[in-house]
């Protein structure tokens, strides 16, 4: 029974004394190549970590995904950022943001977060560079996104609509173009055409004029001049900088659980935000991969249609979004809230190797009585399954296990050592360390920077 919840404060500033000898030791053992990955359907706090990180580690870089993302932090003076294409270290002064090549770039988007951070006094000016092989997305993209969720009626994926799917597939297509074309002002305009007739030969409902190429034509002008400075050879700078030993954090976006090919396909996005991302997006080989934090929520959201086994209906789902302010970053759409999945985090642990967790949130559950772990998937005819299954129809079938924990029914969220925690927590935390078989290193009991507890 989830009841009497209250909205999770966002009061912490820089990091309490207490916790900082622990959490430098911490952090700084961490490898030269680290990632932070969403390991549930996204929303998990990466962007969090990754600004907690960032003052570690020289670079932080995003390998996949685009505008769909949506990243909250916070900074010492407990001002609020929301972030979609910049990485979330561009809030620690000393770090380079890179946007590599897997990402899918919105210029007017970019240019758009990169005015709002500079009109709060973040400089971003020789801090961000963006792949010349990244493929541009434009606002035709965004319209076809809209399109096909249209037509798909009332099977819709429930997209942010920032244009990712038609963007991925003009690059799987071959036909995408990409940031390096924008130096090649005489061809560009052939391409964009081409690109334009293509979604009109698809689309009836999308009605491309040459007005409509001229204008764009016009802005990408503009834009490629504005680039300019920040294009790179990403991969170059990749590799150079894990030859001088400089330290690299990726910064993942979405969650494996909205993996192309390991999430609930096709309600998914179009990247792999798993840890297979990290190489195909930046150009960097498997081998230097070291530490991957797999971020988890206490408890599990989604936002957007497909299944969702540990969900919660009614009431209870309504008050875990309040207390949890469970709204998207980017469309500001309602997140759908359940029960942690240990099945479907069992399956992301499985498939990204993550070195420990970050289980973020736990002040949220503070009020409850009791809190629920779906531990196990039985089929309609109580056959066990034995991992998270492929088929959506079974998934919407299948009858969940759970496990149920005493609550605490303190507020944790001034908590900064793991041993000041209520027992009922430290119990919470430890029973999911032990069905998942990996530890919970960092704990979240709040949104602000120095709410963070160093397990
Ligand atoms: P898309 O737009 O093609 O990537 O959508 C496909 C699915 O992926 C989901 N998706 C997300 N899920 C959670 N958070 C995301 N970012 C925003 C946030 C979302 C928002 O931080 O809150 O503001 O609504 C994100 N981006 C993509 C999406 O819901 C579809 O299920
Ligand atoms: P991301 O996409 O994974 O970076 O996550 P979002 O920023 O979309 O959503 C996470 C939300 O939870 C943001 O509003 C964060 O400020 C907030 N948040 C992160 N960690 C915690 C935590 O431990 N407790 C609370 N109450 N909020 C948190
Ligand atoms: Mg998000």
């Amino acid at each position: 029974v989830v009841c009497s919840l209250k909205p999770a404060s966002s009061s912490s500033l820089s990091l309490a004394d207490s916790a900082a000898s622990e959490s430098l030791s911490r952090v700084g053992s961490l490898s030269q190549v680290s990632g932070v990955l969403g390991s549930q359907w996204g929303d998990e706090g990466k962007g969090k970590l990754v600004d907690i990180l960032a003052g570690h580690f020289d670079i932080v870089a995003r390998c996949q995904g685009g505008a769909n993302a949506g990243h909250t932090i916070y900074n010492s003076e407990g001002k609020k950022f929301a972030l979609h294409l910049v990485p979330s270290g561009i809030l620690n002064e000393e770090t380079l943001c890179v946007i590599g090549n897997g990402v899918v770039v919105h210029l007017p988007g970019l240019f758009k977060e990169i005015d709002g951070l500079e009109a709060n006094g973040v400089s971003c000016k020789g801090r961000i560079l963006v792949s010349d092989r990244a493929h541009l997305l434009f606002d035709f993209h965004q319209e076809v996104d809209g399109i096909r969720e249209a037509e798909l009626n009332k099977s819709f994926i429930g997209t942010t609509k920032r244009g990712i799917g038609p963007c991925y597939a003009s690059k799987m297509n071959r036909n995408g173009i990409r940031v390096s074309d924008l130096r090649h002002m005489d061809t560009f305009p052939q391409k964009l055409h081409n690109l334009l007739a293509d979604a009109n030969s698809r689309f009836p409902d999308f009605n491309y004029t040459p007005e409509m190429l001229r204008e764009e034509v016009e802005n990408y002008k503009r834009y490629a001049e504005r680039l300019e400075p920040f294009i790179a050879d990403t991969v170059h700078v990749m590799n150079d900088s894990i030859a001088q030993k400089k330290k690299i954090l990726v910064e993942g976006g979405q969650a494996t659980m909205l993996d192309i090919d390991f999430g609930t396909y096709p309600f998914v996005t179009s990247s792999s935000p798993s840890a297979g991302g990290i190489c195909t997006g930046l150009g960097i080989a498997p081998r230097v991969l070291g530490d991957l934090i797999g971020v988890v929520k206490a408890y599990t959201t989604r936002v957007g249609s497909g299944p969702f086994p540990t969900e919660i209906l009614g009431q209870g789902g309504d008050l875990l979004r309040f207390a949890g302010q469970e709204f998207g970053t980017t469309t500001g759409r309602p997140r759908r809230c359940g029960w942690l999945d240990i099945v479907a985090l069992k399956f992301c642990c499985q498939i990204n190797g993550f070195s420990s967790l970050n289980l973020t949130k736990l002040d949220v559950l503070s009020d409850l009585p009791e809190i629920k772990l779906g531990v196990a998937y039985k089929q309609v005819d109580g056959t066990p399954l034995q991992s998270f299954p492929a088929d959506l129809q079974l998934l919407e079938q299948l009858k969940v296990e759970y496990e149920v924990l005493p609550g605490w029914q303190s507020d944790i969220s001034s908590i900064r050592n793991y041993s000041d925690l209520p027992k009922a927590a430290q119990q919470y935390v430890e029973r999911i360390e032990e069905l998942v078989g990996v530890p919970i290193h960092y704990i979240g009991i709040g949104p602000g920077r120095d709410a963070l507890i160093f397990k």
